[in-house]
């Protein structure tokens, strides 16, 4: 598209059990839309959306690859961790179980991708543990406390927020403010631009740099 352009593309990975609602922030993300009974992931899922980080004044190509949370693919997504320069951890906050397994998933963001890569906690589906949900039966207890969560990413040295891909909530703040860490990170040296891998530098041909509206297809890759 003429005059569409952006100053650089990132590469992020979102990883996290299965089920916890990693396809549904990428489809919130790209499309501004939810859906209830979304097909499982298979490998992996690809989506695109340019982003403004107005603070920094870039347009941001964010390149989102979507994995599997079930155990049978992990070591395929493996090899997607190695060229991302951002990552979303995501669990359940009504989910024990999805905020311990986050340890194991951050371990292995930890030993294949880049040391420098910036990671999210990402802490889902809060909708479910709103006072004002509707009707007792959408109504779950959730199991994550804020605090605690909060408390481990900070430990961890990772960014942390609370959302909903089905609300809506937080969920473009989330790669903004990883996008806003990562262009922090090249503006200090630490990333080498485009030579690091997941860091792409693009010169606008043009002045006129717009945001255009986020594109996702399954299952490829480019
Ligand atoms: N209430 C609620 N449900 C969600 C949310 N995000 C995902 N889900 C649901 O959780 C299930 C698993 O979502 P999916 O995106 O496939 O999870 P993935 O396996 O991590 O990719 C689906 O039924 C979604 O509709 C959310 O923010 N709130
Ligand atoms: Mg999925």
């Amino acid at each position: 598209m003429a005059g569409i352009t952006w100053h650089y593309v990132l590469k992020f990975i979102i990883t996290g059990d299965a089920a916890v609602g990693k396809s549904s922030l990428l489809v919130r993300l790209t499309d501004q839309r939810f859906l209830a009974n979304p097909d499982p992931t298979l490998g992996v899922e690809f989506g695109s959306k340019l982003i403004e980080i107005p603070e920094e004044g870039k347009i941001v190509k964010l390149q989102c690859w979507d994995t599997a949370g079930t155990e049978s693919f992990r070591s395929i997504t493996r090899s997607y961790y190695r060229g991302a320069a951002g990552c979303l951890l995501v669990y359940d906050v009504t989910s024990r179980a999805s905020f311990t397994n986050a340890r194991s998933w951050l371990a292995d963001v930890r030993e294949h991708a880049d040391p420098h890569l910036t990671c999210i906690l990402v802490g889902n589906k809060v909708d479910l543990c709103d006072e004002s949900a509707e009707g007792a039966l959408v109504h779950k207890r959730r199991e994550v406390a804020t605090e605690e969560a909060e408390q481990w990413a900070k430990e961890e040295g990772l960014l942390f927020v609370e959302a909903s891909a089905k609300s809506g909530r937080n969920v473009d703040l989330a790669f903004e403010e990883a996008s806003r860490n990562i262009l922090d990170k090249i503006r200090r040296g630490v990333f080498d631009d485009d030579r690091s891998p997941g860091v792409k530098l693009s010169k606008p041909s043009n002045g006129s740099v717009a945001l255009d509206q986020g594109t996702s297809r399954p299952g490829c890759c480019s």
